[in-house]
């Protein structure tokens, strides 16, 4: 197995000031995550990771250095890696590298090559659980390391194309540890994907671009629960939005809520800002690009960058060029100039500006995280291999951290209330 690939900490020049600067941004965010505070007391107390070895793959940046750090202050030796290789920042990645838990090899703007050695370096530390952004590491995993699935517990699962995939793979019968699918959890899906990727999405293409929202017709790929959160605020931005779906119900759900809808041959024509978060691929492909407007942006919000399909772009393309930090101008033979945001990553994570989702979802996503793997230590052998969904009480439980922290107060049920509500023999 390889495990020469050097951490964060052998890469970088000038390290002691990256890990002053990481360490300054994990302070920020640490103090706007009350769930994740709470978590952590708890687990520093009562030491429930210890002997546990866990892999990460994940977007190194403040944040989710605050999760790794949270288990590995409960008592688990952490390898970390990134899951997009422009996510990653390096200051971050050299703070987190510190601790004496934690091993993190990201490193931004690393190659293929680079990027799937340093997976295979997390990897090598043969971990018992493994907690993925994407799936990288169970897929890893099975191909290439079966023989460490054995000493697997389980794994938890943060985005909806990891979920995804791992479904599949369920449905093959060839998931062979249970993998909490965190994704799907209400506290994740209803605040990350929908604010989360709505507010950061259209906020880094604003700062990448310096561009207005407002009067511009704005296409949204796919009005699942991420597409619903950017045409929301797109909308709250004073753009159309205009939305393409190929499920009936969410083409539906979209008009209803007031959206244009149509085909991406159509919207192609009208859009100046295209933002795909479908999790499929060739949402946009050369017909689209033939028919669109001199200027647009594209930009894509989905976890992998497949779905604007730039090898066609690349072809139609006369001239190339970088026409602002993160954005490349593909220039066709009449003269329109299509603008490439991100070279078609994640745009919230991977454009140069970008933070990633705003805080205080994430510690509500991360929080969920930390939870699934105390209950991986504790019942992991109460779990099959497959996809299971996250118990709700642990969501609530994460829920009402938060709430607490923000003063909200709610109500409860009375005896009478629930025994109303548990029961079948009250009619009129
Ligand atoms: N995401 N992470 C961040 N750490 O800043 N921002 C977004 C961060 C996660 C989010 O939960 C989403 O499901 C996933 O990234 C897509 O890769």
């Amino acid at each position: 197995m390889t495990d020469t690939y050097p951490p964060i900490s052998d890469q970088l020049d000038d390290l002691e000031s990256a890990q002053e600067e990481g360490r300054r941004k994990m302070e920020w965010a640490a103090q706007h995550m009350p769930i994740l505070e709470v978590v952590r007391e708890e687990f520093v107390d009562d030491q429930p990771f210890e002997g546990e070895r866990i892999a990460m793959a994940m977007h190194v940046e403040a944040k989710t250095a605050i999760l790794v750090e949270t288990l590995a202050d409960g008592g688990a030796e952490v390898a970390v890696t990134g899951c997009n290789p422009l996510s990653t920042h390096d200051d971050v990645s050299a703070a987190l590298d510190t601790h004496e838990n934690i091993t993190c090899y990201a490193k931004r703007g690393v190659d293929d090559e680079e990027y799937y050695a340093a997976i295979e370096a997390v990897i090598a530390h043969e971990p018992t659980i493994t907690v993925d952004d994407g799936m990288d590491l169970v897929a890893a995993i099975h191909e290439d390391y079966p023989e460490l699935i054995d000493g697997i517990v389980g794994g938890a699962e943060e985005t909806t194309t990891g979920v995804h995939r791992l479904r599949a793979m369920d449905e093959d019968g060839a998931l062979e540890y249970p993998v909490f699918a965190v994704n799907d959890t209400p506290m994740k899906r209803l605040f990350d994907n929908v604010h989360g990727t709505g507010e950061s999405s259209l906020a880094s293409i604003a700062m990448t671009t310096n561009l207005s929202w407002a009067g511009k017709n704005v296409v949204v790929a796919g009005f699942g629960y991420c597409g619903k959160g950017v045409a929301r605020k797109a909308t709250g931005q004073n753009a159309n939005v205009i939305v393409t779906e190929v499920e009936p119900r969410r083409a539906l759900e979209a008009h209803m809520e007031g959206y244009d809808v149509m085909p991406m041959s159509e919207a192609a024509e009208v859009g100046d800002v295209f933002l795909t978060t479908t999790g499929n691929r060739d949402v946009i492909v050369e017909e689209h690009f033939e028919r669109m407007q001199d200027g647009v942006l594209l930009a894509n919000a989905g976890h992998f960058d497949i779905e604007i399909d730039l090898e066609a772009l690349s072809d139609l393309a006369v001239d190339r060029y970088e026409a602002r930090d993160g954005v490349e101008a593909y220039e066709m033979a009449d003269g329109r100039r299509l603008n490439v945001i991100a070279e078609g990553r994640l745009v919230n994570l991977a454009a140069p500006v970008s933070l990633g989702h705003p805080v205080e979802v994430m510690d509500q996503s991360f929080g969920i995280q930390a939870v699934c793997v105390r209950e991986l230590v504790e019942s992991g052998d109460e779990y099959d291999a497959g996809v299971h969904d996250v118990p709700d009480d642990l969501d609530k439980e994460i829920a009402e951290i938060k709430l607490a922290a923000e003063g909200v107060e709610f109500d409860s049920l009375s005896d009478t209330q629930r025994e109303y509500m548990g029961s079948w023999d009250h009619g009129t």
